[in-house]
């Protein structure tokens, strides 16, 4: 699965456009967002939003309207993960606000979500009265804004507005992250004067350090017995995918991934050796990336749960570390070099190197199911059969808690067919995130593995789900509480326990879908194939889990962290 833009965009290219008379702010700014690839817009609206959500639900871009504005903005995240650029649209503060902790996991995640946000009229404003939703003053929700994008505006002034929404765009484009547009309620309507002339910007290499970039790297590469990349999620948000795999496949270097970038590339390629994520990890997988003699990291952020709490071992002097940020070549820093042209350079430099072994991968049948059916079911054997069930119409969606952990050991088919919130980890993703993945890819079944505690906070956003007719596969893991946190902080805090819900009921609730309660093995089996087998319904399966039951990857994680606590 690749994103909805060109190569030409991945670099920063942008097309010319035609110069823009006689269209009002909010007409140009929808336009755009059409151009940009945005077909749907996630929100509530508000008073203070309610003619922009009109000429919004007027055009081509479909309204999605939420339960709550985390829960949309966990919806436009996931789908700007899946269409390459997503939108989310609220009111003035009490609705912008609530967005904050989505919009500031996009940004650490790299997802392009342009949030677009009502505020008062100017007009409203003469005398600063003080009007609902008001804060501070009138800029307080563009101020906090400001810290949480790439780029924001208010679009305060008919002579700027259009070249301000090409900055914000641009700027979401180029750095794959969140921007900001907030509009005063009597500017959408307003039709600035005379013809905007767009510039579009075009992003360049510096020829001259990238022939040195790439001269330096290819060295290294022709010398390497050894050599792996580790790949990471830019690879993905940059829809570069296809240009990581003609280097591999020419070139026969191995392909591991971090766990942010978990599934830039099939998890079935013959090259690909695994997850590497430190102590973290699977022990070959480490071994094999550790005792590589050149590593290049292609796209991957040097987060702490990518790399096992700190515990990868990786010397900077046999590394080549290129992101969109920075390219590095062992202790050699290259500036004004695009991620997209340094592969290209590497790509055609046509090196290729010796053949190594790849350690037996994880397969689904290596984990072989005979179903116990009388035998609680644990969180690695409900992975290990779920392993047999995915296949290239599935999206993973994991939460964070064990679900995240849990599911590293998921073979996942296809490019790009799993989302998480792997390194920002904010609880409550994963349910909103079905919607914005099945609404970007109808085609596409998301499977949400998400716990008890983090489905108590976002998971009634099934309401929408079941509104739009999308039929995910919900699976609860309840292990009655916080367990992550309680391997974290061993004891009996009653801080990390929740209610009880009767989770299998939810369905009931929301009049559709169908709900399962799972204890044991044989539970699980019939549960699993019954909602496979029902592409009409959503399905929630309800697992009674153990307390004290966890993941091999938590177990490892939780023995690192508590040390730290
Ligand atoms: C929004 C948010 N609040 C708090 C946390 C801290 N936290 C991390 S894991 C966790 C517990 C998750 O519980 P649950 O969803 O039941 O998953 P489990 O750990 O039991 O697998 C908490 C509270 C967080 N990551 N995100
Ligand atoms: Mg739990």
């Amino acid at each position: 699965m690749t994103t909805a833009w060109s190569d030409a965009q991945a670099q920063g290219d942008m097309r010319p456009r035609s110069p823009v008379a006689g269209k009002s702010i909010g007409e140009y700014l929808i336009g755009r967002l059409l151009e940009s690839g945005v077909r749907h817009v996630f929100g509530i609206p508000g008073d203070y939003v309610l003619s922009l959500a009109a000429m919004i639900e007027r055009s081509p871009v479909q309204w999605v309207g939420c339960t709550r504005e985390d829960c949309a903005g966990f919806a436009a995240d996931a789908y700007a993960r899946i269409n390459g650029i997503g939108a989310v649209c609220v009111t003035y503060c009490v609705g912008g606000l609530s967005l904050c902790n989505s919009i500031a996991g996009a940004y650490a995640e790299k997802s392009p979500v342009v949030v677009l946000s009502g505020a008062p009229g100017l007009r409203d404003r003469v005398k600063n009265p003080l009007l609902h939703h008001k804060v501070k003053d009138f800029r307080t929700q563009l101020e906090v804004f400001r810290r949480l994008t790439v780029a924001a505006a208010d679009l305060t002034d008919p002579a700027t507005a259009f070249r301000e929404i090409d900055r914000v765009l641009e700027a979401v484009q180029r750095y794959r992250r969140p921007g900001y547009l907030e509009l005063p309620r009597d500017m959408v309507h307003v039709i600035p004067e005379g013809t905007y002339v767009p510039r579009p910007v075009r992003m360049a290499s510096d020829p001259d350090v990238l022939a040195e970039a790439v001269a330096e790297a290819v060295r290294r590469l022709s010398a390497a017995q050894r050599p792996v990349i580790v790949a990471g999620v830019e690879i993905h948000r940059f829809g570069l995918q296809d240009r990581l795999l003609a280097l591999a496949e020419q070139s026969g270097i191995p392909i591991a991934t971090t766990l942010l970038g978990k599934s830039v590339v099939s998890e079935r390629h013959p090259l690909f050796v695994g997850i590497y994520e430190g102590a973290m990890g699977r022990e070959e997988v480490t071994r094999f990336v550790e005792e590589s003699d050149l590593v290049i990291l292609l796209g991957a952020f040097m987060t702490d749960i990518n790399l096992g709490v700190f515990t990868a071992n990786l010397d900077p002097g046999k590394c080549i570390y290129a992101t969109t940020e920075q390219l590095r070549i062992s202790h050699h820093h290259y500036h004004d070099v695009l991620m997209c042209d340094f592969l290209e350079g590497l790509i055609a430099a046509g090196v290729r190197v010796p053949p190594r072994p790849i350690p037996p991968r994880l397969e689904a049948s290596d984990t072989a199911w005979q179903c116990q059916p009388q035998q609680p079911i644990t969180i690695e054997r409900l992975i290990a059969r779920l392993n047999y069930y995915l296949d290239a119409s599935t999206v993973v969606i994991a939460e964070a808690g064990d679900a995240l952990f849990a599911s590293t050991d998921l073979v996942i088919h296809q490019q790009t067919e799993y989302l998480a919130p792997a390194y920002y980890t904010s609880m409550g993703f994963a349910v909103p995130g079905a919607l914005g993945a099945m609404t970007a890819r109808p085609d596409l079944r998301a499977v949400v593995l998400v716990g008890d505690g983090a489905f108590q906070m976002t998971g009634m956003e099934l309401s929408t789900l079941v509104r739009r007719k999308l039929a995910p596969i919900v699976i609860v893991l309840d292990n009655q509480g916080y367990g992550t946190e309680r391997l974290l902080h061993p004891g009996d805090f009653g801080f990390n326990a929740v209610l009880p819900w009767r989770y299998h009921k939810v369905p009931e609730v929301l009049g559709a879908g169908c709900g399962y309660e799972v204890r044991t093995e044989g539970d699980f089996e019939s549960a699993l194939a019954a909602a496979w087998g029902d592409r009409e319904h959503f399905s929630l399966i309800h697992v009674h889990l153990d307390g004290k039951d966890c993941s091999g990857a938590l177990r490892r994680l939780a023995a690192r962290l508590a040390a730290q606590v």
